[in-house]
């Protein structure tokens, strides 16, 4: 009686353990997802966010291509009105002259951008997203003020962010214990080498690694980043790497260059830092670029083939 009450409790020990496992598996799964819908020109999410790996599904539901950054503030006492009548103005004023062609009035204007800017860090986001599609990027943050944008450009060549495309997020002081699944494939992404990428995509579902190794400010003023779009016969791939750089009176701006369709990636992360991406491919051509000036130049433009088989 005694070996078998110290077998049943054996037993039941093992299975409490396989059902807890299952259990924990499940709840960190499906606890992780942080919706982002966009139906005009805003964020709709969470204000408050756990620290940790977090999983974001970006829903682009509304007529334009956007996509979303993490902006890390560098103090928490930045309020409403420092990003509206301080931050933004000299945006806007400096891409005016931009669009005008008046290089060096541009250049006072982004001058006046407040100092405080200097010392945002960058924590991934996701790529560029097509209306209608949804952008899945997985994401490590640390607890702080973030500032979420999309500084995508709109018809009038003004940017979404001055049109209310930023949202502040709070990242607590609480992890969520989430780690994520093991990728597919990993791009090293780095100013000297550009995309390191060898491995080739498959039909269905793949879920892609990004190592920044670096990361630099480029012509631009920005860092380089992942973005996966597909691109069909009537595509153009010069009009992709001039509208990858907002600096072009025509850059990052509504309308897209046509034949290419964006499916999300990983956003500006600081050198030595990691964020994942995955999407679901179908037959076609396909290609990895930087929202950076001259992507190609710098080794930041990679194309494939995903095929039926
Ligand atoms: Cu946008």
């Amino acid at each position: 009686m005694k070996t078998l009450n110290k077998i049943n409790h054996q037993y039941f020990g093992i299975v409490l353990l396989m059902l807890c496992t299952i259990a924990c598996k499940t709840e960190k799964k499906e606890n992780n997802i942080i919706e982002v819908i966009t139906r005009g020109m805003d964020f709709q999410t969470a204000d408050t966010l756990k620290s940790g790996w977090n999983t974001f599904a970006y829903k682009n539901l509304s007529g334009e291509v956007h996509f979303f950054i993490m902006d890390k503030l560098p103090s928490d006492s930045i309020v409403e009105s420092d990003i509206k009548d301080h931050l933004l103005p000299p945006f806007e004023d400096g891409l005016k002259f931009l669009i005008e062609e008046k290089t060096d009035s541009a250049m006072a204007a982004f001058g006046k951008i407040p100092a405080w800017f200097n010392d945002v860090k960058r924590y991934g986001g996701t790529g560029l997203i097509s209306p209608g599609k949804t952008a899945v990027s997985s994401i490590h943050l640390e607890p702080g003020k973030y500032m979420m944008e999309c500084y995508v450009k709109a018809v009038n060549g003004e940017w979404h962010t001055s049109h209310g495309m930023w949202k502040f997020i709070t990242v607590v002081d609480e992890t969520t214990n989430f780690s994520p699944d093991e990728a597919n494939h990993t791009i090293s992404v780095s100013s000297t080498d550009g995309y390191v990428f060898d491995a080739q995509p498959k039909l269905g579902k793949n879920k892609f690694k990004v190592e920044f190794i670096d990361q630099v400010p480029h012509e631009h003023f920005s860092g380089h980043d992942v973005n996966l779009v597909k691109y069909d016969a009537s595509a153009n791939i010069d009009s992709l790497v001039y509208w990858m750089n907002w600096m072009n009176p025509t850059g990052l701006r509504t309308p897209t260059p046509i034949g290419f369709t964006f499916l999300g990636g990983m956003n500006n992360c600081e050198g030595g830092k990691t964020g994942y991406f995955e999407v679901d491919l179908e037959s076609g051509n396909y290609l990895l670029i930087s929202e950076t000036p001259k992507a190609d130049e710098k080794g930041m433009l990679k194309t494939f083939v995903i095929n039926d088989n």
